[in-house]
């Protein structure tokens, strides 16, 4: 019989594959965490089209460090470890001005992650919402904590009205295919605060010595 199991996918899943991407000696795997992007992309997509602009770089990024996994200096690019230590032994990251590197991974990488912060802020909203919150104004305000920071306002102005058009709650819900809402609440709820517990990292806040905020 023909599976529909292919076309289905989970936040579990995307989530698990985030948690592997740390290696035994706490460093990130690139190959675990573009696998991790490439499923949430999936769940972008299954948003609708309005949300492709966003996406679409979100894409671009990913293959981008794919490329640089792939190309020749491949071999440096197995962690997020090895990968700053060769850009930044090698001079190939733009410190001082901007243009010659737009495309090395470490500026790659700071602006996938920084998009990442947004879904954790975005994530514990919809974990503690109720059935009135509406998902628009739970997404701005993660936005605006997080990667707005970065976005010159014609994007803010795109990306804000992009989150009109977002479903409701319970589509959420519905498309990370987890089980009933409780079910959904209870994985979120395995969340950020026990995350940065148990990896040591100290809390962040928002603004000063943050790696976020560098260029
Ligand atoms: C579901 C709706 C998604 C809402 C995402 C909020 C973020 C909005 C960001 C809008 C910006 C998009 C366009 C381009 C921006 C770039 O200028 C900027 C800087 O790059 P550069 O090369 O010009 O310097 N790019 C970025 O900041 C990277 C942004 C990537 C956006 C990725 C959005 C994160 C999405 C995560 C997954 C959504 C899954 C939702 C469902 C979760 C429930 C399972």
């Amino acid at each position: 019989a023909v599976s529909t199991e292919d076309q289905k996918f989970t936040l579990q899943e995307v989530l698990d594959t985030f948690k592997i991407c740390l290696s035994e000696n706490k460093e990130v795997l690139l190959e675990h965490y573009v696998a991790g992007w490439r499923g949430l992309v999936r769940f972008m997509n299954s948003l609708g089209s309005v949300f492709s602009f966003i996406s679409k770089d979100a894409v671009s990024k990913i293959q981008i460090l794919v490329n640089l996994m792939k190309g020749e200096g491949g071999a440096n690019y197995l962690t997020i470890q090895s990968m700053v230590k060769y850009e930044m032994d090698n001079q190939l990251v733009d410190l001082t001005k901007k243009g010659s590197f737009p495309e090395s991974g470490c500026r790659t990488l700071l602006r996938l992650h920084r998009a990442l912060r947004w879904l954790e802020l975005f994530l514990e909203r919809l974990r503690t919402s109720t059935d009135d919150s509406k998902t628009s104004a739970m997404c701005s305000e993660a936005y605006n904590e997080s990667l707005a920071q970065y976005h010159p306002w014609i994007i803010r102005k795109a990306a804000g009205t992009a989150f009109w058009y977002l479903p409701g709650r319970a589509v959420f819900f519905d498309v990370m295919n987890v089980g009933s809402p409780e079910q959904v609440i209870h994985l979120l709820a395995s969340g950020p605060e026990q995350r940065a517990d148990r990896f040591g990292v100290a809390k962040r806040s928002a603004g000063s010595g943050n790696w976020l905020d560098m260029d």
